[in-house]
């Protein structure tokens, strides 16, 4: 028999996220993050709605547990909601431990089911106090020491327990699209269109630098005081789509995909591995990048134990002539879903940015792990949603056979990546566990391999996707 893809010890499972799932905003002594906030300005959620009740997930972790069970996961990701766990946030306001115990008991619960929990420490969440107190993620001194504050506090709690850690999600969204577009919390943009506040030729950029040094200082915190004693990992996940020439015999073209990957993940992963921002966008940004000082590039550099991955997609990619505009955050190029032959990168689905390319994600592996040396990489979100699913009669929409193809070209482009190229795959988390509040999309657009019943007391309904990826696994791990 042929050697399987995937050793017996690949870690998958699904990922979530506090905000998306949990509900009870206002319970066991819980503020509000950026989020709550953000969801009560008309206008920024399509569908009006906020994460208030979302999937109840605080109320039903038992519910959630047993999917995990159904689903055969080995383990799941899932992030802490900051102002939970220290409502204010700030590293001289109380630590709250009705929250924090939510947690433990959530890790301990999954143990005892089985099932290995990996923890996201910030999923864009930010305690509203920090933002109304010093500006949030602007505020590198302030917001530097908040978080490794709060960090610290988690390590305690349940160091021992957690095997593995991942500091931010997407930091790009965090800065891009709270501090540039507009469209994310805290919905700063300087589009003058929407009543602006903010100034997006300089903002996003500062936000990525204090969050990629509050990143350095929870590892060094993490590092020297629990790593030793609790044997955990700790990373960063990026996200980052694949990106294929608009014209392929146009170098200018080739040329703007490689920059447009460096603006969206080597903006982060550059200094991590490799101690600086990248050229292209040093070039272009000018010092409206900032500098990182020996001590801030001391703190980043070498500050992953793994790469967190979360891919979903590609475009095709063309260059623009003349000068960036100030505004200008992707590398002065467009966006693309055809190329120049009119061909579609991939299907439509509910997501306007979506559309799959399993290929691309095996390329977009081999390109990463050539460029930071063959990291250790944990895939910790993968998914699509459904063109027009929200819309179906729940026992057809039960039959998820799109989602079930993009599982098995994305989970086999992984098999491909790590048996033919060579890559350091060890993990696969699918987003997502079950539908839920998909930020500025609000509850139309669903991620689930299970169907949450909004109007139906939250009640969960597993996909046909739901059982497919356990079965796409069995087919590629060795066998005991
Ligand atoms: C993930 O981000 C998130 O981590 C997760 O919380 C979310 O539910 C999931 O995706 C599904 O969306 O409209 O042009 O501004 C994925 C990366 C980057 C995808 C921003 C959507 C918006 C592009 N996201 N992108 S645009």
């Amino acid at each position: 028999m042929p050697k399987a893809p995937l050793p017996k010890d690949f870690l998958w499972g699904f990922a979530t996220a506090s905000y998306q799932i949990e509900g009870a905003p206002h319970e066991d002594g819980r503020a509000d993050s950026i989020w709550d906030v953000f969801c009560r300005i008309p206008g920024k959620i399509a569908d009006a709605s906020s994460g208030d009740v979302a999937c109840d997930s605080y109320h039903r972790t038992h519910e959630d547990i047993a999917l995990l069970k159904e689903c055969k996961a080995k383990a799941y990701r899932f992030s802490l909601s900051w102002s939970r766990i220290i409502p204010l946030g700030g590293r001289n306001d109380p630590v709250n431990e009705k929250g924090l115990q939510y947690y433990v008991q959530l890790v301990d619960d999954l143990h005892a089911a089985g099932i290995e929990p990996m923890i996201t420490l910030f999923h864009w969440d930010l305690p509203a106090e920090l933002d109304r107190r010093y500006g949030g993620l602007l505020n590198k001194e302030e917001f530097v020491k908040d978080y490794e504050n709060y960090a610290r506090v988690v390590f305690k709690a349940m160091g021992s327990k957690v095997k593995y850690w991942i500091t931010y999600n997407e930091p790009w969204c965090s800065s891009i699209l709270g501090y540039s577009t507009g469209l994310f919390a805290p919905g700063h943009t300087s589009d003058r269109t929407k009543s602006a506040i903010g100034d997006s030729s300089r903002e996003p950029w500062i936000v990525g630098h204090n969050l990629l040094i509050a990143h350095g200082a929870a590892v060094k915190a993490y590092r020297d005081d629990f790593k030793e004693k609790d044997g955990g990992q700790i990373g960063i996940t990026l996200n980052g789509d694949w990106v294929e020439p608009w014209d392929a015999d146009d170098p200018a073209d080739v040329e703007a995909c490689d920059r447009k990957i460096e603006f969206a993940i080597c903006w982060f992963g550059d200094p991590i591995y490799l101690g600086k921002y990248p050229d292209s966008m040093r070039k272009q940004l000018g010092d409206r990048l900032p500098q990182f000082t020996e001590e801030e590039i001391a703190l980043v550099k070498g500050s992953n134990d793994f790469y967190g991955m979360n891919h979903y997609c590609a475009n095709y990619i063309k260059h623009k002539d003349g000068p960036a505009e100030p505004e200008d955050f992707a590398g002065n190029l467009e966006m693309l879903m055809e190329n120049k032959a009119g061909e579609s990168i991939g299907p439509e689905t509910q997501s306007v940015w979506l559309r799959p390319y399993p290929t691309g994600f095996r390329k977009l592996m081999k390109w990463l792990s050539d460029r930071y040396g063959g990291p250790v990489i944990y895939v910790t979100e993968n998914g699509t949603s459904v063109k027009g699913e929200n819309d179906l009669p729940l026992d057809e929409l039960l039959q998820d056979d799109f989602r079930c193809e993009y599982f098995r070209g994305y989970i086999g482009a992984l098999a491909d990546a790590r048996s033919k190229d060579g890559v350091d795959v060890r993990g696969y988390m699918a987003w997502s566990l079950m539908d839920n509040f998909e930020w500025a999309e609000g509850y139309e657009t669903r991620f689930g391999v299970t169907y949450v019943d909004y109007n139906g007391g939250q009640k969960r309904h597993p996909k046909k996707s739901a059982k497919a990826i356990a079965d796409i696994f069995d087919g590629l791990m060795e066998k005991e």
